[in-house]
């Protein structure tokens, strides 16, 4: 028998931690933490732990699996399922061209760059105009927040969190998620390090959270930040407390800024945030004053109403108040691989190139809101979508309606899914093909080098050989696109400039091929940190990475004074007042509130969930978790709810059943429900653990998708409870 413990990473969730892996013979028995990781240094979180039981799942699926005529799955070889799949394509492009094909890529693609660099080639390669990804319910906003402000959309800075005095975080929720849009392991001591040095952490949230719990808990009502910044800058503005030479060095539209603030007065928006007006203004003041100041926005202010707007005032903030580009403040990191830069020449992607054929919506770096996606499907036409591929995703659970989503996929002409399991979406496919794990394949976290406060990289090789026939994505994309005529890496030439030229001189054109290893290679040693192929010692390659297996860090902090670089308006100035922010602000009207719909619900996350598809796993499901809306007792009583009984939530767009949990750390009036839950895969225990898909409440009409990045509308949706 062979043993062997290998050094990887976890590809779960944003802080990548180090892991080492115990294999034997061919087979992973344990997963633990990486002591030797420079900065997870031993810590892992249960889930990262418990992938052993994905790994070794007997519901994953190692096959690839045909839909039967009596809609059962049977297993079939690579070869049909690709040459059955490839000749429906080509009749579909034949009748219908390519604009009738469409991707919808789901969050576990973010950790893998092959899958990613594979999927952007092939798009831009088969000039797909139907793609749709989880960002549309997760941060897109940030995105386009960023096109505004910085007129380079992959430029978002990050909380430098070792150096800042004051860290307002606002609808975050770090000690169970672990931190997201920052790379940061061992984010609560991180935290709890700013206060032991005598700054402050403000959480502001609906919920009093775990977050929440270890510092200072400001309880806003759901969906009204916006309504809050506008008066923190509303108060900094009129007391004269804004950074008169950061304005002057970096920004563009102070003036018209100002102006559009000013109607928005801590009294004045009192009634809609539920926050005395008091604790407002000196929380502005505070912030003003502080040394330096970090503003930090994630998930809880990216699913509202004003999502872009609620982004963009993040940012403004920071700015206002001298702390943007500065240690201690939101900063930006460098690129592992020079993508916004690419970006910028190149113009690959970007924002509002392209509208949706429905409701008119502008894309967010080649991707339309997943929330029109059913009505693409449904709606005939040129243009309609009629064969359909998620990769990594499961829409039906995770965008709003997932039963119009249901419908509409029903009525597809061919819907593949490549998955590791037959989860809630897929089982509605023709095809699933099999993917690796993230422990049968390579990886480097491209995108993630840039979001590290401390910046870093890691190289790992598979741990272990794919089970079964998985196979990795981008193997499973080019095999696809080879048989409807598109080569994915003939992009690579554009994509990667220079890099490409050096791999010209260096290998033979007729023996190219590119694979993602070598690709990435290329990219990392004409990056920013790279060797130039010797010209820069010390510089990365993938060579060098893989002699420091439990990974490198690259720098102990983020360089501040890059703004310059980073802008990419003319004139090098942050704009502060772009139209489509200084409209949105016009347009700000109170909430109305329905009286059959009195509450608002709101989302969370779970220590021992993730997203929907980690509820398979026994030692995380251990305790009988169940699905629960939490609710405050006052909101309870009226319902007539008590603890522990099952109660019915209402929407204006559906209704679920859950068990009630009464919660004096919710704000009144809000409830609070984790989503990807109610399961119908094919993931035995995931299906017995019961609840409800809570997306069934949430809404695609037209109307309720944001305008500027089209995200859904998923936090803050009124709702009533009643005993079921
Ligand atoms: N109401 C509400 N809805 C939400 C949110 C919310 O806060 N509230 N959050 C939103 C957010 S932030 C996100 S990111 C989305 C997530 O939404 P999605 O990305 O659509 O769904 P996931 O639940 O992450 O499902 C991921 C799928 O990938 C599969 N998978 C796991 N690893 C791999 C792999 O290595 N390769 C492949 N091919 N497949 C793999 C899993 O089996 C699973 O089926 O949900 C969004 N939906
Ligand atoms: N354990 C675990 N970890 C995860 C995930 C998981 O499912 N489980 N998912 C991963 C993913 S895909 C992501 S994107 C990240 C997300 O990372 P986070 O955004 O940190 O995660 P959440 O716990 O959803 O925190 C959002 C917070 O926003 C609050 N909130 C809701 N509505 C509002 C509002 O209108 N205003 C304000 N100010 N706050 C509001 C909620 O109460 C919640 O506490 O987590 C990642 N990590
Ligand atoms: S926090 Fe947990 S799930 Fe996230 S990367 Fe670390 S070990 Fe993995
Ligand atoms: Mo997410």
């Amino acid at each position: 028998m062979s043993t062997r413990e290998l050094p990887t990473y976890c590809r779960i969730c944003e802080p990548l931690c180090g892991l080492i892996a115990t294999v034997e013979d061919g087979k992973l028995v344990r997963l633990r933490a990486d002591k030797e990781h420079p900065l997870s240094r031993g810590n892992a979180c249960p889930k990262g732990i418990a992938f052993t039981e994905i790994q070794n799942d007997p519901d994953r699926v190692l096959h690839p699996l045909r839909r039967a005529k009596d809609g059962s799955f049977e297993q079939v070889s690579w070869d049909t399922a690709l040459d059955e799949i490839g000749e429906r394509l080509r009749g579909i492009i034949a009748e219908h061209g390519r604009g009738s094909l469409g991707w919808y890529f789901g969050n576990p693609s973010s950790f893998s760059y092959s899958h990613t660099l594979w999927m952007l080639g092939f798009q831009l390669a088969a000039g797909l105009h139907h793609v749709y990804s989880a960002g549309s319910q997760d941060v897109n906003n940030r995105f386009v927040a960023s096109a505004l402000l910085y007129g380079s959309p992959t430029s978002v800075p990050v909380p430098d969190l070792d150096r800042t005095d004051f860290l307002l975080m606002i609808g975050a929720n770090p000690v169970v998620s672990h931190g997201s849009v920052m790379s940061v392991p061992r984010i609560r001591e991180k935290l709890t390090a700013i206060t032991k040095r005598g700054g402050r952490v403000l959480v502001v949230d609906p919920r009093r959270t775990e977050t929440a719990r270890l510092f200072e808990h400001v309880g806003v009502r759901p969906d009204t930040d916006a309504w809050l910044l506008a008066a923190l800058l509303q108060v900094i503005f009129d007391e004269g407390l804004e950074d008169a030479r950061a304005l002057r060095r970096q920004a563009a539209g102070v003036r018209e800024l100002r102006a559009a603030v000013a109607r928005f007065t801590p009294e004045g928006t009192a009634s809609i945030t539920g926050l005395e007006p008091d604790r407002v203004r000196a929380l502005a003041r505070d912030l003003a004053r502080a040394d330096s100041a970090a503003v930090y926005g994630r998930t809880g202010t990216c699913l509202g109403r004003h999502a872009t707007l609620v982004a963009f005032l993040i940012d403004a903030l920071s700015l206002v108040t001298g702390n943007l580009d500065v240690p201690g403040g939101s900063v930006f990191g460098k690129e592992l691989v020079a993508v916004s830069e690419l970006n910028a020449r190149l113009g690959l992607v970007g924002y509002g190139r392209h509208r949706s054929r429905i409701g008119d919506f502008p894309d967010v770096l080649r991707t339309f809101p997943a929330a029109v996606m059913a009505k693409e499907i449904a709606t005939p036409g040129p243009g309609q979508l009629r064969a359909l591929f998620t990769s990594a995703g499961n829409p039906i659970s995770s965008v709003p309606n997932g039963r119009e989503l249901a419908a509409a996929m029903a009525r597809l002409d061919l819907f593949v899914s490549i998955d590791i399991y037959v989860n809630d979406t897929n089982r509605l496919a023709d095809y699933i093909l099999p993917a690796t794990t993230f422990l049968e394949r390579d990886d480097i976290p491209l995108p993630f080098t840039a979001l590290s406060p401390t910046p870093y990289t890691q190289y790992t090789e598979r741990v272990v050989e794919p089970y079964g026939e998985a196979r990795e994505e981008w193997r499973i994309i080019d095999d696809l696109a080879t048989r409807i005529g598109v080569q994915p890496f003939m992009i690579g030439p554009h994509l990667l400039g220079r890099a490409v030229s050096a791999l010209r001189r260096r290998v033979p054109a007729a023996r190219v091929r590119p694979t993602p290893t070598l690709l990435v290679d290329l990219a990392l040693r004409t990056g920013p940190y790279g060797d130039l192929f010797g010209l820069r010692r010390g510089g990365l390659s993938l060579r060098m990475l893989r002699r420091h297996p439990h990974g490198l860090v690259l720098a102990d902090s983020i360089a501040t004074g890059v703004l310059p670089k980073v802008v990419q308006h003319k004139g090098g100035r942050v704009r502060l007042a772009p139209r489509e922010i200084i409209t949105e602000l016009q347009a700000l009207t109170a909430p109305t509130v329905d009286p059959g719909f009195p509450l608002r619900v709101i989302g969370m996350r779970e220590l021992k969930s993730h997203n929907s598809w980690m509820h398979n796993v026994e030692p995380l499901m251990r305790g009988d978790r169940e699905h629960a809306a939490r609710i405050h007792p006052k909101d309870a009583a009226v319902a007539g709810i008590s603890d522990g009984s099952r109660c019915r939530v209402t929407s204006p767009h559906g209704a679920i059943e859950v068990t009630a949990r009464l919660t004096d750390d919710m704000v009144e009036g809000t409830v609070a429900i984790p989503h990807g839950w109610g399961h119908r895969g094919g993931w035995q225990r995931a299906n017995a653990a019961g609840g409800a898909n809570v997306n069934d409440l949430m809404s695609t009409d037209l109307a309720d998708i944001e305008r500027l990045a089209g995200m859904s509308h998923l936090n803050g949706v009124a709702i009533r409870l009643d005993p079921a």
